[in-house]
């Protein structure tokens, strides 16, 4: 028995691997699970495997070792005792205070560091710690990895210019665990199913407008999704223009495209009533709803006097509005029962919602129950409604931050239900055609990613 196959058996004894039906954080159901944790409680194991790490990366030249947290932090550990070479620690996230550094030990700018990582599915967990660990300075050239799940994490981190080594691959740890007579051929050909399946096509499928109807009983998510289905449209119009002329002229051209108008109704330098009961009267007309996109962030009192007091009077015109989540639970109460649309991740660049953020403030969202809807640039659970802004045909940004997607992406990616298409309608020369433009390929690609 080769030394490799000898430490999985072993490590698979310890339970790093467990076959039979897993859904997974993704909400995939899986028919094997990977941790990698228990190895800590075998220090002999841990020291193999340390050893193996790093003979992988006996070519390459590194000053400090990191492990991505949590399972690969002992195993960095154990491999900076073996080589003699300095650990640092990566925080999962900054602890707010003292130095609020990402990481912990001591190194100095243009260091060489070497990545560790437990498993690797898709890479985005790598791609996002690759990122901060360059951020405080050092440079990440080589990445050694326990397990590959070969769902395109190695592709994509080759691409961009990483050497990334892997010990085991799953499907040899498969043979390996067939081999030896740990797993029978109807399991290892349903898992080659899963794992092929899985590389092709994302498992979970994303609900139809109509299955969401049936789920999403919020008003305004019932609204919304109704006006879809008639109008065969997810487009929501950002009418981010100055005066009330320009916002009746763009709502009276692009009315019968879209599922929704969004205003930021502060910009308009001539609001008064008769703006909204224009506004109310084309909105009537044509069939699509009032977003304001106030982007509430204070406490519930202040809130609750900006969103029903002052001159715009939101609460008074608006089916739906959107609210940062960074106040906590209680404050989204100051919105009663109206739709709120949760502020859970921004598309402009250098964002502060990372993904700690992002998970903590879909929790906020999806325990309230005036939030029926989210704004984000990845998928949410499917409680929400996906609202995507930062939408455009021309994929190039502004130069004020704003970082753009096409339709057919971010449907078949996040599985957006609505996009939100500002300058690529309104700045247009012909705003009713971009309108009907984006209409169609909204609509043909929410249809292609079902
Ligand atoms: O993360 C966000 C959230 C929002 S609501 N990024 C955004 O761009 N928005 C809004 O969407 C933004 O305030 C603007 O009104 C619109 C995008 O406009 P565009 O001209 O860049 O398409």
């Amino acid at each position: 028995m080769q030394p490799k196959e000898d430490f999985l058996l072993k490590a698979f004894h310890l339970g790093i691997i467990k076959f039979g039906t897993f859904t997974l954080k993704s909400g995939i159901e899986s028919p094997f699970y990977v941790d990698l944790r228990p190895l800590a409680s075998s220090p002999e194991l841990l020291k193999t495997l340390a050893n193996f790490l790093l003979e992988l990366e006996e070519e390459s030249s590194y000053e400090l070792i990191c492990g991505v947290p949590y399972a690969a932090l002992p195993m960095a550990t154990v491999m900076s005792i073996a080589s003699g070479i300095p650990l640092i620690i990566k925080r999962k996230e900054n602890k707010g205070y003292g130095t609020k550094r990402m990481l912990e030990g001591v190194f100095s700018d243009g260091q060489k560091c070497l990545l560790v990582e437990d498993v690797i599915t898709s890479g985005k967990s790598l791609v996002e710690t690759i990122a901060e660990v360059e951020r405080e300075g050092l440079k990440v050239q080589d990445i050694v990895v326990v397990l590959d799940r070969e769902q395109g994490g190695i592709e994509k981190l080759k691409k961009q210019g990483y050497h990334v080594r892997t010990l085991f691959t799953i499907n040899e740890v498969i043979n390996i665990l067939f081999k030896y007579n740990k797993l029978d051929k109807r399991e290892v050909t349903k898992i080659r199913e899963f794992l092929n399946s899985d590389i092709s096509a994302p498992k979970i499928k994303r609900l139809s407008y109509e299955e969401k109807l049936k789920i999403n009983t919020h008003e305004t998510a019932q609204k919304i999704l109704s006006i879809a289905t008639e109008k065969k449209s997810n487009l929501i119009c950002s009418a981010d223009v100055n005066t009330t002329k320009e916002l009746i002229e763009l709502a009276e051209k692009v009315g019968n495209h879209i599922v929704a108008l969004k205003t930021h109704i502060d910009i308009i330098t001539d609001f008064n009533d008769d703006t909204i009961k224009q506004l109310q009267k084309v909105a009537q007309e044509k069939n699509f709803l009032l977003f304001e996109d106030r982007k509430f962030a204070d406490i519930g009192n202040t809130q609750e006097n900006q969103y029903k007091k002052g001159i715009y009077k939101i609460s008074s015109w608006a089916d739906m509005i959107t609210s940062h989540v960074i106040a906590g639970e209680t404050s989204l109460k100051a919105f009663d029962s109206s739709g709120v649309v949760a502020i859970v991740e921004m598309s402009s660049k250098g964002t502060l919602t990372d993904s700690y953020y992002v998970s903590k403030a879909l929790e906020v969202a999806e325990k309230s129950p005036n939030v029926f809807a989210a704004v984000a640039q990845s998928s949410v659970p499917k409680s929400l409604l996906l609202f995507t802004p930062g939408v455009n045909l021309v994929t190039e940004g502004d130069n004020k931050g704003q970082q753009y997607n096409t339709p057919e992406r971010v449907f078949h990616e996040y599985h957006t239900d609505f996009i939100i298409v500002g300058r690529g309608i309104y700045a247009d020369e012909n705003p009713k055609e971009q309108a009907e433009k984006y209409q169609k390929i909204g609509w043909e690609s929410y249809l292609n990613s079902l």
